[in-house]
C-alpha cells in the first residue's frame, strides 16, 4: 500500500520561515490529531523555546479580544512579532465568537509580524488538550517573540490554560462577573498583572479600587481598549513580568512536565479501543480470573501486547 506524498520537509523549511501558509496546514493537521503533525513537531522542537508566553484571560465580554488589539500594536511598535492563539474549548458551532474576533483584529491582517490564528479543542480532554501545545511550538518556530493566548471563559479549562503560559495577564471590567465576592472564588487567584478594562465607564474608579483591595499586592491596571487610554502602561508592566518570567527554570519545567502528562493522556486514550480494553481483558475480568486493579497496576506498560499478556495471566493461574 503506497502512502499518500507528505512533504514533512517542506513543512518544517515553511514554518521555519515564518511563513503562514505553511503554519496554517500544520495547525489544521495537529487540530486533527494527524499522526504527520507529530514528525514536523520533531523536527521543530530544536528550534523552540524562544517564545515568551502571555495568557490573556476574563469572562466574557469583558474586552479581550479588544485589548489583545491594542496590545499587538504596542508589541509591533517595540518591533516584536506577535502570535495569537485564540482558543475555543467549546463546542465548534459556537465558533462565530471566534471569526467575529479575527475581523475585530482584522487591521494586523497585512502585517507580517503578526499571525493570529483561533483552535478549536473540544474532545474529550480532561483539561488541556495536546493541539495547545503543539500550536505554541508552531508559532514558537516561526519565531514569534511574544505568543498570546486567549481563552474564552474562565471555567476550568481555561484556567489551567492560563496557568500554562508563563506570565498570565487578567481582564477585568466593572459590571461583568455580578460581584467582586462572587468572583473571588478561584478567578481572582490567576493573573500576576488585572487590567481593569473599560476605565471610561461611570464607577470604573470603586470598582478597580476595591479590586485592588482584594488583589494586592498585584497590580491592577486600568486601561480602556476602547479608546487607547493606559496600554503604554500595561504594556511595560507585561513586558517587564515576561522578561523575569522567561528565565524562569521552574516555570519552564512546570510547562514540560504538563505536556508530557497531557500527551500520555492522549496515548492511553487512543489505547483504549485498541488491545488494553479488549474482549480477551473483559471476559477474563467479568470470570474473575482477573481484576481491573490489577489490570491497572500494570502500567506503564510499553507495548500493547505485553499488557494484554500481563493483564489476562495476571490471576489466571
Ligand atoms: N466602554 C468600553 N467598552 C469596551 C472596551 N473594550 C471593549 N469594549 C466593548 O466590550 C464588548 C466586548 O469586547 P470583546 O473584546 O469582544 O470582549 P471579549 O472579552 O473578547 O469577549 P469574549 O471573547 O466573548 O469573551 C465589545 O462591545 C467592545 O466594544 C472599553 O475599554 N470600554
Ligand atoms: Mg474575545
Amino acid at each position: 500500500l503506497q502512502k499518500p506524498s507528505f512533504d514533512k520537509r517542506a513543512f518544517v523549511k515553511g514554518v521555519l520561515k515564518g511563513e503562514v501558509r505553511a503554519a496554517s496546514r500544520l495547525l489544521t493537521l495537529i487540530e486533527r490529531r494527524r499522526p504527520e503533525a507529530r514528525d514536523v513537531l520533531k523536527a521543530l522542537y530544536p528550534h523552540t523555546g524562544h517564545a515568551k508566553l502571555l495568557g490573556v484571560t476574563g469572562p466574557a465580554g469583558v474586552g479581550k479580544s479588544t485589548l489583545i488589539d491594542r496590545l499587538i500594536s504596542g508589541f509591533r511598535k517595540n518591533k516584536q512579532s506577535v502570535g495569537v492563539l485564540a482558543i475555543d474549548p467549546r463546542s465548534p458551532f459556537t465558533g462565530g465568537a471566534l471569526l467575529g474576533d479575527r475581523l475585530r483584529m482584522h487591521r494586523h491582517f497585512l502585517d507580517r509580524g503578526v499571525f493570529i490564528r483561533s483552535l478549536a479543542t473540544t474532545g474529550s480532554w480532561g483539561g488541556i488538550s495536546p493541539s495547545l501545545f503543539d500550536a505554541i511550538h508552531v508559532f514558537d518556530a516561526m519565531g514569534k517573540d511574544i505568543i498570546l493566548i486567549e481563552t474564552l471563559g474562565v471555567g476550568q479549562d481555561e484556567v489551567l490554560i492560563a496557568r500554562l503560559a508563563e506570565t498570565v495577564l487578567l481582564v477585568l471590567a466593572p459590571g461583568v462577573g455580578d460581584e467582586i465576592q462572587a468572583m473571588k472564588a478561584g478567578l481572582l487567584e490567576i493573573g500576576e498583572i488585572i487590567a481593569m478594562n473599560k476605565a471610561d465607564l461611570i464607577g470604573a474608579e470603586s470598582f478597580a479600587e476595591e479590586l485592588s483591595s482584594i488583589v494586592a499586592p498585584r497590580p491592577v491596571v486600568q486601561v480602556s481598549a476602547e479608546n487607547g487610554t493606559g496600554i503604554t502602561g500595561l504594556i511595560s508592566a507585561l513586558s517587564t513580568a515576561m522578561k523575569a518570567n522567561g528565565s524562569n527554570r521552574l516555570k519552564k519545567k512546570a510547562f514540560v512536565r504538563e505536556e508530557l502528562r497531557v500527551l500520555y493522556q492522549e496515548k492511553v486514550l487512543a489505547m483504549e479501543d485498541r488491545a488494553m480494553f479488549g474482549d480477551k481483558i473483559l471476559e477474563a475480568i467479568l470470570k474473575r480470573k482477573s481484576d481491573p486493579y490489577s489490570l491497572i497496576d500494570g502500567w506503564p506498560i510499553p507495548r500493547t501486547e505485553s499488557l494484554v499478556k500481563r493483564g489476562a495471566t495476571k490471576n489466571v493461574s
